[in-house]
């Protein structure tokens, strides 16, 4: 009696310990559900207020005047400072691709004058080869590669023979593989520009990339717009309204020399936001193009 007593004490242990260890398992996937649900609703929370800093910088650009395009302008200079949406902060740049070299358009000589491109050890090699994948012909040149390289590689590549889509295709081309490189031209180099280049809004390396522009010519045409206190997207800034007013800066030979690939406007716009809540972040990029009072979005991309 005494030992059935001790059994089914045991037994009765037994079942506590398995419910309680269900108990505590059933509990444990209730906390990881709460858990998840919590995560992505943080998530939903971030990505609706990028979407939402991406407005703000449509709406900006729609009322925007758009005579010419400069850096003291509201799609720019309005988003100095982060700003808050519910409880999320927002931290968004906005750039005129227009204010970069377009790799899809540009010459040689303007490519090989490309910092990222012209400092680079195999100079010759990327820039050669980056014509190569580009154009529509077959014909190697001297650093270059055309089909012939690309189809004895592991494992093989198709040679593009027409406009890079992205930046980060490059990664396929001949002597690109230092992804450095890549990653310095992200930030001077487009493929969204119809190729000219905005006064208003150029890098000094974009300007330098000009014929006939050196340092100093790119230093002038900057200074000049960026007004008496020297600094770039302030409101004494005096934007070039129309391109013939940089002739004031580099005189009548380098201007006859560039005013063909100068503009002062610009048609696409990349956003860059980071929202943040607590020890969550998120980051998207997005394209935005524009054309009179409509903007349109090119892509939008978590990264
Ligand atoms: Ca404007
Ligand atoms: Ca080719
Ligand atoms: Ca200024």
């Amino acid at each position: 009696m005494r030992d059935h007593r001790g059994i089914a004490l045991i037994i009765v242990l037994w079942i506590a310990v398995l419910l309680s260890s269900i108990t505590i398992t059933g509990a444990y996937l209730v906390r990881l559900e709460q858990r998840q649900a919590y995560y992505s609703a943080r998530e939903v929370q971030l990505i609706s207020a990028a979407m939402a800093g991406m407005e703000k910088v449509k709406a900006e650009l729609i009322k925007d005047d758009n005579v010419y395009d400069s850096l003291k302008e509201g799609w720019k200079s309005s988003f100095k400072d982060d700003f808050s949406i519910g409880e999320v902060t927002v931290s968004l740049s906005v750039e005129d691709e227009e204010s970069k070299l377009n790799l899809n358009t540009a010459s040689r000589e303007r490519l090989a004058k490309l910092a990222p491109l012209e400092r680079a050890i195999n100079s010759n090699e990327l820039v050669d080869s980056l014509i190569d994948w580009t154009d529509k012909n077959t014909d190697a040149l001297p650093g270059g590669a055309e089909e012939g390289y690309y189809k004895l590689l592991m494992p093989p590549v198709q040679c593009k023979n027409g406009p890079l889509d992205s930046i980060e295709e490059l990664v396929f081309v001949k002597g690109f593989q230092d992804t450095k490189v890549i990653d310095s031209l992200r930030k001077v180099a487009t493929i969204y520009s119809d190729g000219k280049v905005n006064i208003n809004t150029a890098s000094l390396e974009t300007l330098m990339t000009l014929p006939k522009v050196n340092y100093l010519l790119a230093q002038g045409i900057i200074a000049h717009r960026n007004g008496k206190d020297l600094e770039q997207g302030t409101e004494d800034d005096l934007p070039y309204d129309t391109i013939q007013r940089v002739e004031e800066v580099v005189g009548k030979d380098v201007y006859k020399e560039i005013q063909s690939l100068l503009t002062v406007k610009s048609s696409y716009f990349k956003v860059t936001i980071r929202t943040s809540f607590g020890k969550y972040s998120k980051m998207v990029e997005a394209m935005l193009y524009r054309q009179g009072r409509i903007v349109q979005v090119k892509y939008w991309e978590e990264v």
